[in-house]
C-alpha cells in the first residue's frame, strides 16, 4: 500500500503538474551532505517551476510517495539502506526494509500513485563487457513497460551507450534529446550517438507524452536532456576518470547492483568532487526541464 503524502496526493487528483524523484541517487549517487542539499534543492527547483515534487523511497516497508525534509535527510546519512530494484520490492515490503528506489522503481511506485513524468541524473544501462557479464540494468526494461516519461541527462560513459540504444530501440522506448540531435553522455553533451528524434519545447514533449497514452503504446518515453556547458566535465578529464573507474571495479571485483554505486563514487574521488558538481547542476537543470514539460501534458489532458 502506498503512502501518499496530503499535499501530493490532492496535486495528483486535481491533475497538477507532479514530478516523481529518487531516492538512490541520495542513498547510493551522491555524498552526504551534498546528497541531501541537491534533493531539497531539486525539490525547489520543481516548485519554482510551479510543480509539486514528490520524492519517492521505502520505509520500513512502506513504499512513500513525497518523503519529508526529515525522510530525505535520514535517506541521506543513514547507514545500510537497500537499493531496490524491480526484483527487491517483494522482499522489501514483507521484510520491512528502509531502501531506495532506482530509476526502475521509482517509475513503478510513480505509475502506481498516478504521476506520470520523473526526474533524475542519469539511467541505467547496459554496461560495458555485457556481452560476457549480461549486466544489464532492470532500468531498461522498465522503461519498456511502465507509462512514466523519465527526464535525465542521458547515460553515463561508465556505460555502453551504442547498446544502451539499441536495447531501448528493441524494448520500444522513444529516446528524445530536448534541443539536441545528440545523445548527451551526462557529465558530458556529447556522446557522438544520436537520438532518435529532437524536440524544441515542453509542449511538443507533452503531446508526444500525450499520444503514447491516447493510442495505449504501454511503456516509458526518455527525455534525455544535455547538461549546460558551462557546468560540463572536460571530455578527456571525465573519460580518464571512468576508464580508471572501470579498471579498479575489474580489479576488486565489484559485480551487480553495486556497480553503478562503485562507480560513482569512485570517479568523484577521481576527479577531486569536479565530477559531483557537474551531477548536481544537470539534476537541478532536469528539474527545471521536467517541471515545465508536466505544466505543458496538464494542460493537454
Ligand atoms: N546513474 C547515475 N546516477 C545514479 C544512478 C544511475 O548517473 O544515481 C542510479 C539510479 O538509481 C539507477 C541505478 O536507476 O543507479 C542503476 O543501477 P543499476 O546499474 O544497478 O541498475
Ligand atoms: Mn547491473
Amino acid at each position: 500500500m502506498l503512502k501518499i503524502n496530503p499535499e501530493v496526493a490532492k496535486a495528483i487528483k486535481e491533475g497538477k503538474p507532479v514530478v516523481a524523484l529518487e531516492s538512490t541517487i541520495i542513498s547510493h549517487g551522491m555524498p552526504y551532505p551534498k546528497n541531501v542539499q541537491t534533493a531539497l534543492l531539486v525539490e525547489q527547483t520543481i516548485r519554482n517551476h510551479g510543480g509539486i515534487p514528490a520524492t519517492i523511497g521505502i520505509i520500513d516497508g512502506d513504499p512513500i510517495v513525497g518523503m519529508t525534509p526529515e525522510e530525505i535527510e535520514e535517506f541521506g546519512k543513514r547507514q545500510g539502506i537497500l537499493k531496490a530494484s524491480r526484483r527487491d520490492l517483494p522482499v522489501v515490503y514483507a521484510k520491512k526494509y528502509w531502501a531506495a528506489t532506482t530509476v526502475a522503481t521509482t517509475m513503478i511506485i510513480a505509475a502506481q500513485a498516478g504521476i506520470e513524468l520523473f526526474v533524475t541524473g542519469g539511467i541505467g544501462g547496459v554496461h560495458r563487457g555485457a556481452t560476457e557479464t549480461m549486466d544489464i540494468s532492470a532500468d531498461l526494461q522498465e522503461l519498456a513497460k511502465t507509462n512514466v516519461t523519465v527526464v535525465c541527462a542521458g547515460a553515463k560513459a561508465i556505460l555502453d551507450l551504442p547498446l544502451t540504444l539499441e536495447y531501448l530501440e528493441t524494448q520500444g522506448v522513444p529516446v528524445l534529446g530536448f534541443k539536441t540531435k545528440e545523445l548527451p553522455a551526462f557529465y558530458t553533451a556529447h556522446s557522438g550517438l544520436s537520438v532518435d528524434y529532437q524536440i524544441d519545447s515542453y509542449e511538443e514533449a507533452a503531446r508526444i507524452m500525450k499520444e503514447k497514452r491516447l493510442n495505449k503504446l504501454e511503456g516509458g518515453i526518455l527525455i534525455t536532456n544535455p547538461i549546460p556547458e558551462q557546468y560540463a566535465m572536460d571530455a578527456k578529464v571525465i573519460n580518464a576518470a571512468i576508464d580508471k573507474a572501470l579498471k579498479e571495479a575489474e580489479k576488486q571485483g565489484i559485480k551487480g547492483k553495486e556497480v553503478t554505486p562503485f562507480l560513482l563514487k569512485t570517479i568523484v574521488e577521481l576527479t577531486g568532487g569536479d565530477s559531483l558538481e557537474s551531477n548536481i547542476q544537470l539534476v537541478l537543470n532536469n528539474a527545471a526541464v521536467g517541471a515545465e514539460i508536466i505544466k505543458e501534458y496538464c494542460k493537454l489532458k
